[in-house]
This record gives C-alpha cells, sequence and structure tokens, in this order.
C-alpha cells in the first residue's frame, strides 16, 4: 500500500524546467563582465539586484522571507509542526570573476522549484522546509569563503574580525555590507549566529565541479564529506631598482621570490603522496608592475586543500618553511605570512545520505557517492546540523570558468532527488 502511495507521489514530482532554465539565465545578466562569463562580487550593485531577484522568486514560492545582518535570506515554508527544528537547503549566487551561470546557483533557484515541486504536488511539510541564500560562499571580495555560513555556524573570531576587515580598495566590511542595505544598527554580527539544533537536516544541491559523474555516466553524486580547504596570504619586499641598470648580483627581487614560492607550493602537494592534495597560486601581483623595473613587493595568496587535515597542514608547514629559507636566500623581507583559514572537513550525516540515496532510487536515477573536494556552505552548516549533499554532472567538470554547463535534464534530476529528499527529511 504504502509502496504504491510513495511511486504515485514520486511520478507526480514536475519540475518546471525551462521556466528554471530562464530564471538561471536571468540570474546570470546581474554580472559585472560580459556575458557568457559571470562575475558578481558580494554587496555589489549586480550582487543587490540578484538578491532582490531570489526574494522576488522565494515570495512567488509562498515563503516567508528574513535577511540577517549580513545578508544571509531565508526563505521558509510553514510545515504543520513549525515548533519542530525546520529541514534547510540553499546555496550561494555570488560568483568569482569571470566564471559561470550554475557554481551555486543551481542550490539555490534549483531550491525554490524543488519547493514548487513539492507544492504542486500537493505535499504537506511536518517539519517547515527554510530555503537559506547564504551571504558570500566565494572568498573574492574580503578574502574570506563562506562568510555567511562560517557567521551562521557561530565562528565569533570571524565576527570580531569582521569589525576591522577591508577590500581591496580599502571599503570595510560593515560599510560594504550597509551599502546594500544591513548590518544598519549595529557593528555586533553575532545576531547572525544560529543555535546547534536550529535545523534538523541540511542538505545542498550544487554541482560537481568536477568531471567524475559526467565521466562515468552517472546522473546523481551522493557526498559524503567535504575536503578541508586553507588559504595563505604571503608579501615579500625587496630594494626594487631599475631594470637596465642593476647588476644581477645586487638584487633581491621579491617578483622572483614569489615565483620560487609559487613552485615549492607545487613541490610540497606532489610530496604529499596522495592524489588527493591540491595547491593553487591564483593570485600573485608584483609591484611597480613596470616591466623595466624590478619588483619590489610581491603578494600571493595560496590556497591548498585535502580530504586528509594532517596532509593538509603539512603542505602549509612546508610552504612556511620555504618561504623563510626564499626570502634568506635572496635576501628579501618575508613580511607577512598569514593563514587566513585552515578548516577541518567535515563528514556528511548517515540519514541524509540514506534520503538522498532512497530518493535518487525511488526516482530510478543512478547514483554514486563521493568527496566533494570543492568548499561549500554544507562545510560550515556542518558545525550546528546534520549536513548532506546532492551533486549533478557538470560538463567536463569545467567550473569557476564561463564554459561551466549543466543540461537541463541533469538539473531536473538534482532538483526532484532534492524535493523528495527535503520530503523525506520533513516527514522525519
Ligand atoms: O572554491 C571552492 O571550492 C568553491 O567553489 N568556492
Ligand atoms: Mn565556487
Ligand atoms: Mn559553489
Ligand atoms: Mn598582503
Amino acid at each position: 500500500e504504502s509502496n504504491s502511495l510513495i511511486s504515485d507521489f514520486v511520478s507526480s514530482l514536475s519540475v518546471e524546467t525551462q521556466t528554471l532554465q530562464n530564471q538561471i539565465d536571468e540570474l546570470s545578466t546581474f554580472s559585472d563582465s560580459p556575458a557568457p562569463s559571470v562575475t558578481r562580487i558580494l554587496y555589489s550593485e549586480k550582487d543587490v539586484l540578484a538578491r532582490r531577484y531570489i526574494k522576488n522568486l522565494m515570495g512567488l514560492a509562498g515563503l516567508s522571507v528574513r535577511e540577517d545582518a549580513v545578508g544571509n535570506i531565508f526563505g521558509r515554508w510553514i510545515g504543520d509542526e513549525p515548533e519542530l527544528p525546520p529541514v534547510a537547503t540553499g546555496s550561494h549566487i555570488d560568483a568569482i570573476p569571470y566564471s559561470g551561470k550554475y557554481d551555486g546557483v543551481i542550490g539555490v533557484l534549483g531550491a525554490i522549484e524543488a519547493i514548487n515541486v513539492l507544492k504542486r504536488s500537493g505535499f504537506k511539510p511536518k517539519r517547515s522546509l527554510e530555503v537559506i541564500m547564504f551571504t558570500s560562499e566565494e572568498p573574492t571580495r574580503f578574502g574570506i569563503s563562506c562568510l555567511g555560513s562560517r557567521l551562521l555556524a557561530g565562528i565569533e573570531t570571524l565576527a570580531n574580525n569582521l569589525k576591522s576587515t577591508v577590500d581591496g580598495q580599502n571599503i570595510s566590511f560593515l560599510d560594504a555590507a550597509r551599502s546594500a542595505g544591513y548590518a544598519n544598527d549595529q557593528d555586533d554580527l553575532s545576531s547572525v549566529f544560529l543555535k546547534k539544533g536550529s535545523y534538523s537536516a541540511f542538505i545542498e544541491l550544487h554541482i560537481e565541479q568536477g568531471p567524475i559523474l559526467e565521466e562515468e555516466g552517472i546522473s546523481i553524486g551522493v557526498v559524503t564529506a567535504i575536503a578541508a580547504p586553507a588559504s595563505i596570504t604571503v608579501d615579500f619586499e625587496g630594494n626594487g631598482g631599475h631594470a637596465g641598470a642593476a647588476l644581477m648580483p645586487t638584487r633581491n627581487d621579491a617578483g622572483l621570490a614569489a615565483a620560487e614560492l609559487a613552485l615549492a607550493v607545487e613541490k610540497h602537494v606532489l610530496e604529499s603522496g596522495s592524489i588527493d592534495t591540491v595547491g593553487t597560486v591564483g593570485i600573485l601581483e608584483l609591484h611597480p608592475g613596470a616591466i623595466n623595473s624590478i619588483p619590489s613587493r610581491s603578494h600571493l595568496e595560496i590556497d591548498t586543500r585535502d580530504i586528509d587535515e594532517k596532509r593538509r597542514n603539512t603542505v602549509i608547514e612546508k610552504t612556511h618553511q620555504s618561504a623563510t629559507t626564499i626570502a634568506n636566500k635572496r635576501r628579501v623581507k618575508l613580511s607577512e605570512f598569514k593563514i587566513i583559514n585552515q578548516d577541518p572537513p567535515a563528514l556528511s550525516d548517515k540519514l541524509i545520505i540514506e534520503a538522498a540515496e532512497a530518493a535518487s532510487k525511488e526516482l530510478n536515477l543512478t547514483y554514486k557517492k563521493m568527496i566533494s573536494r570543492a568548499y561549500h556552505d554544507s562545510l560550515f552548516m556542518a558545525r550546528i546540523s546534520p549536513m548532506g549533499m546532492i551533486f549533478i554532472p557538470c560538463y567536463k567538470g569545467y567550473s569557476h570558468k564561463p564554459e561551466e554547463f549543466s543540461s537541463r535534464e541533469d538539473i531536473t534530476n538534482g532538483v526532484k532527488v532534492l524535493a523528495l529528499a527535503l520530503a523525506k527529511l520533513s516527514l522525519n
């Protein structure tokens, strides 16, 4: 009896794919770089327009909308037992420079559509269902990844540091937040903190940002763990000088120190002995940046991750040693070696993994358990709630570049699995 009920319910789930695709396309127009790339930086005018777009869709879905002091946006579908901790889902819509239009967006627009799918099917939630649009998952403006979800997870040091944090144009975090209409009445951001147990489950839908699902022809990824991310900023200082007149033995070239450290990062990552260790120098700036002026200052930002936290920390230690050795050898000053974040990995909750697996099976979709090498807001939601993630394939695993793409079919599958998993978790 219940099996046929379930199969009737499952077959009643219908996604308005064209509408969702139109929304993905429309949201991507709120960008500071030309299509097909997307650039949407925290609290920028395009970010504010995109936020308004999301709030409007939440309203149309019948959700009650609230925003917190840093602009995390919550859309809640009140359930029959509203006093129980709700089930939450969500992701981010900020986009790093010249990236794509699916990273994060699938987990926000797709989540709102999953709510609409359930409403259209006549489903009645027991636990309320809440869609969260997290503020600033990307580190672009203030150098801090998952800023909104770190605050929701109650990270005090971050709340304090943000009072004195400025961006590359020397605009303070609080001024930037206020320019977007947030943080008006307070410097104290602890109002953002959520208590542990605020949600009975948090599950995020996201593109894989890797090639595995597409290569293996599998429709759904059920994430079992999220790799441990870390980021470091480094500054070197030398004398600089004239590119023609300063002879080589007299130089202390901050640019070459940076170049040597970048290669040292690659060396320390490769000597970890595991394919799961990665390291990237995505930012390398030289001052004054003139062809005929020896760099007097250099600034690098290093991103290193591993599913094994100890191995990742070894890379950080070795990189610090190399920075000191290189500075001495080249007679430059290591004026900054600052670890911005050094986070542990997070494990998904068994019950949420099971809900995503059961949903995939009932929808006759192939699925695979896998780790997430990219970080997500789920990494920090895991500190205050049982966490899980659902992946959909993306073209050649491309992400953080304009060629990022997921097919309508894969997006539809992901939204259906999310809707069914949310229904199961809501009735728990
Ligand atoms: O970098 C990351 O892992 C995420 O996509 N921002
Ligand atoms: Mn990203
Ligand atoms: Mn993302
Ligand atoms: Mn610096």
